[in-house]
């Protein structure tokens, strides 16, 4: 039954809407474009299509001015993103992907803050083999962009391993029960043979052929980390386990990080928990959400059009009404939990059934040879010889997971080999620090992000240390546009690209990753930053409570007004 009062806003649909109308189920005319041989792009149309089939088309922003200047096309390159619930592969699946970046793209491999791996640099001409050689090795790369449901994220840290199994198990479940149905991608980029050949008999049972109004993530949290940071999703699910059981999730919805400068109709928002299911219902629940954006989501303005602002405009009261007239039944009332963090948490810890899992430093998720720390090659040593799994964190970091004892000495030996514990030398609040990739690869960037904090956090480091500060964790998150890619608004300090070397300043989060920040200082440059942060490190290091969080600090020392909703993020 769906409730007669709820409409979705009117207006003409959005350019993006009419292209997947035409697309024939996501196909357009990918086909020709990949294969036209007069450019190393494609068509904007084919582009939106792309997305879904986890591509992006880019070009390297470095050459663009110089390439221009010599009438040149822009130096088009495509990012290639799996899609891996959980964040889970195997040795193998890390060979492949360590393989395929030297072979098809730029040498490195990107750990993204949805735990998976994106590719960057691939030329058109590879892209076809990239995608069968990742099929072959028994992932791929449906749906990790565009309109639909994204890569399902799900705790990584492993201290609860039995809880995080079953957990993972989920992710799994609900990243293929809310697939788009479409065969397009196996026959653009597997060469599967066309079955169905009218419009009329192939649907998108779930979906509909115009797909969701907006992308569409899915986290679940087993607390007391909320490392996927849950309250930023579009669809939380925060494990509640009861003598070591799993026995349901809390239900938690309307969340997401995107915003425009100047724009405040657009915000931040951290999603509510609405009540409890049973783990055998959240398929059932996330599939009737899904259903519910897809029918009131804004498909006129795309700024408009994430859940958070269907849930804002509708009412929460009245989107769980619909939901459970949806579900049949009635979810259970939300059951107590507590998140102490959103960080990882590095080095060895053992697990069940034996196993040892090691979480190693991955500074802005960049696996990579630098000149003096070989840190690609070391992964792929133990890759080589590595029984167990590989899991990548929503910290843009990375477990060495399921080692047996056996394996424990020869993979121990790689690590200080290549001094991958290294990172554990930095600061706290370096280890907590998160970048997205911005330039020279993003098209939005309007300022550096990942290129840039490493040489930033040098010199916060100094600060840190003149203030006793270094083992204190403070999360730190950089994005080089407000679209917020590292969940900018939920770290204590964050930092948005605003133009070339200026950032608006954040501060106030909660260190637990349920309160959003507020804007602290605006179109700030390096100098500004380190004087306002010298400033703020040493009054926490000399006036702070008893355990009290940085982003608890700023708030209670009146230095920045508490944000108590995403519609009131940008109120002073
Ligand atoms: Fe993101 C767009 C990279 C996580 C919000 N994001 C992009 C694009 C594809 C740029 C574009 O549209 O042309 C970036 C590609 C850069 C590149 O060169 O690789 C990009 N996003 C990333 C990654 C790789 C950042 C990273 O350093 O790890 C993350 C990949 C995640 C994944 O594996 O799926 C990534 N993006 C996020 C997150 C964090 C999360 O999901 O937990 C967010 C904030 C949460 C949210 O969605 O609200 C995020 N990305 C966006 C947005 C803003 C969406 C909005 O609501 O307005 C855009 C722009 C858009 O969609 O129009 C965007
Ligand atoms: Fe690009 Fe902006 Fe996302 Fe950073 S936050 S990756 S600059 S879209």
């Amino acid at each position: 039954m769906v409730n007669p009062l709820l409409k979705a806003p009117e207006g003409p649909p959005s350019d993006v809407e009419d292209i997947k109308e035409r697309s024939n189920y996501l196909r357009g005319t990918l086909v020709e474009s990949m294969l036209e041989p007069l450019s190393a792009g494609i068509s904007d149309d084919d582009n939106r299509l792309m997305k879904h089939h986890g591509s992006y088309l880019q070009d390297d922003r470095d050459l663009r001015n110089e390439r221009q200047k010599q009438k040149l096309e822009p130096a088009y390159q495509f990012m290639l993103r799996v899609r891996l619930a959980g964040g889970v592969a195997t040795p193998a699946q890390w060979l492949t992907m360590d393989d395929l970046a030297h072979k098809y793209g730029n040498g490195t491999l990107k750990l993204t803050t949805r735990e998976t791996f994106q590719i960057h640099g691939i030329l058109k001409w590879n892209m076809k083999k990239t995608i069968q050689e990742i099929h072959a090795s028994m992932m791929d790369t449906i749906a990790a962009c565009g309109d639909v449901n994204r890569n399902v994220m799900a705790t990584s840290n492993p201290d609860l391993s039995e809880v995080h199994t079953e957990v993972h198990d989920w992710a799994r479940q609900l990243s293929d029960h809310l697939l788009p149905r479409t065969r397009a991608y196996h026959e653009i980029w597997l060469d599967e043979e066309k079955v169905i050949t009218t419009e009329e008999v192939e649907t998108e049972p779930m979906y509909g052929p115009l797909y969701l109004p907006r992308k569409f993530k899915i986290g679940i949290a087993v607390p007391p980390s909320n490392d996927v940071d849950v309250f930023s999703q579009d669809l939380g699910f925060i494990a509640i386990v009861e003598n070591n059981q799993l026995i349901g999730f809390n239900v938690a919805i309307g969340g997401g990080m995107g915003m425009s400068h100047g724009d405040t109709q657009t915000y931040p928002q951290v999603a509510k928990v609405i009540g409890f299911v049973t783990p055998d219902q959240i398929l059932d629940v996330a599939e009737k959400i899904i259903t519910i954006q897809r029918d009131y989501g804004n498909r006129s303005v795309r700024k408009y059009a994430r859940f958070k602002y269907t849930v804002d405009r509708l009412g929460l009261e009245n989107v769980v009404e619909e939901l459970e007239s949806r579900l049949g039944w009635k979810l259970q009332e939300k059951r107590e939990f507590k998140f102490d963090h959103n960080g990882d948490r590095y080095g060895w810890v053992k697990g069940v059934k034996g196993k040892w899992h090691f979480t190693m430093f991955v500074e802005g998720g960049r696996i990579i040879d630098y000149p003096d720390y070989k840190l690609m090659t070391a992964i792929r040593e133990i890759a080589k010889v590595h029984t167990g799994d590989f899991r990548l964190t929503s910290n843009q970091n990375l477990i060495v997971g399921n080692v047996s004892s056996q394996k424990k000495k020869k993979i121990e030996q790689i690590i200080e080999q290549y001094g991958l514990s290294d990172g554990m030398k930095h600061s706290a609040i370096r280890r907590s620090a998160l970048a997205c990739v911005a330039l020279p690869t993003c098209g939005l960037a309007m300022a550096e992000a990942e290129r840039y904090l490493p040489s930033l956090m040098d010199k916060i480091d100094e600060i840190v240390d003149e203030n006793g500060l270094r083992n204190k964790e403070i999360t730190i998150r950089m994005t080089g546009c407000p679209n917020g890619c590292a969940r900018h608004a939920l770290g204590e300090i964050g930092f948005i690209g605003k133009s070339v070397g200026k950032y608006n300043m954040y501060l106030g989060a909660a260190h637990d990753g349920s309160r959003l920040s507020k804007m602290y200082r605006e179109n700030i440059g390096e100098a500004e930053i380190l004087n306002e942060l010298r400033v703020l490190l040493s009054r926490y290091a000399k006036e702070r409570q008893e355990n009290e969080h940085f982003g608890d600090f700023v708030i209670r020392a009146g230095i920045i007004k508490e944000t108590t909703d995403g519609t009131n993020f940008h109120a002073s």
